[in-house]
């Protein structure tokens, strides 16, 4: 529990609602989602919709500017007292999108100094981005983590974009994996407390995460949340298309048990839109929308 955490951490964790358990039914979180591009392709992604690493797939967010989006997070923050963290989710990788991220942050630092600043990233140029993200009000990072065998990784990602390059297959997984790994131990070694998210499909990586969860707990990772993989065929995925089997509740708990033996795990995930405004499980997202934020007075 959130007592029995070293003083530092503490504190870091108390207010935000994902990183603890108790947190989450007192403090909310928003979503801005200024970042629509992306580096890589999860098979379990479509890009009509929001990045499906963090949040469910089926929904799309309207695109803002970093200036848009510094007016929403005013616009919430007054409405929503409770309003504690402010993440970068997508709709597509946030750190694909550097400029738009790191204005966004930018300009939150310093306008809005007390919320603290969070972001989720399938981690592909991570290790360029940490000094960056060192730089703002950030504690809390989230690296999407399904894999750390290429072999297995090369069935849940068809291709990374690469240094100006598509790369395919066993080699795009191993370097995805690589500086996942690299940012991780990067990110530990600044003090940031980091969440890995992974989405657990069935019979491709369902075993296998037991040893990322002992990977990144070796690391120092704070929290693993194992998600289960969303496929429905209507979101037109590659798994949805291929008929990928979703997991039983029973099956994803399994897992999560099996997990903790090692690590702490997140259990109370909403799996949130790319948009999300409000205390988790709820989304308010649709009183702050676009047209209504540029017609707010702030
Ligand atoms: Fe957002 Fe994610 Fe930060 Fe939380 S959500 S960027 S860590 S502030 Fe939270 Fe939503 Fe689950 Fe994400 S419940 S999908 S874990
Ligand atoms: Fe989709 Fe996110 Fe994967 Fe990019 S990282 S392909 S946006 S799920």
């Amino acid at each position: 529990s959130v007592q029995s955490l070293p003083e530092s951490i503490r504190a870091k964790v108390a207010d935000h609602p994902c990183f603890s358990e108790q947190a989450h039914h007192f403090f909310a979180r928003m979503h801005v989602a200024v970042a629509p591009a992306c580096n890589i392709q999860c098979n379990y992604c479509n890009r009509k919709y929001d990045c499906s690493n963090e949040s469910r797939p089926g929904v799309v967010s309207e695109v803002l500017t970093p200036q848009q989006a510094v007016k929403k997070v005013k616009a919430v923050a007054a409405a929503i007292p409770q309003m504690s963290v402010l993440g970068i989710a997508g709709p597509g990788d946030p750190l694909a999108n550097p400029q738009k991220t790191f204005e966004t942050f930018r300009r939150l630092t310093a306008e809005t100094p007390d919320i603290k600043l969070c972001v989720s990233t399938n981690g592909l140029t991570l290790p360029e981005c940490v000094d960056e993200l060192c730089q703002h009000n950030i504690d809390h990072v989230t690296v999407t983590i399904n894999c750390v065998d290429p072999e297995i990784g090369a069935k849940i990602y068809p291709w990374i974009f690469w240094n100006h390059k598509r790369i395919r297959g066993v080699e795009a997984a191993r370097i995805l994996i690589e500086q996942q790994q690299k940012g991780l131990q990067m990110l530990i070694d600044r003090g940031i407390l980091v969440k890995v998210n992974s989405v657990l499909i069935p019979g491709i990586n369902d075993q296998h995460l037991i040893e990322v969860s002992r990977i990144v707990k070796e690391k120092g990772a704070f929290l693993h949340n194992v998600m289960p993989i969303i496929a429905e065929p209507e979101h037109g995925t590659y798994f949805g298309l291929t008929g990928q089997a979703e997991p039983t509740p029973a099956e994803l708990q399994a897992v999560q048990d099996a997990c903790a033996g090692d690590m702490n795990m997140m259990r109370h995930c909403r799996q949130c839109r790319a948009d999300a405004v409000g205390l988790l499980g709820e989304d308010r997202g649709a009183e702050f929308t676009l047209d209504k934020i540029d017609a707010m007075e702030i």
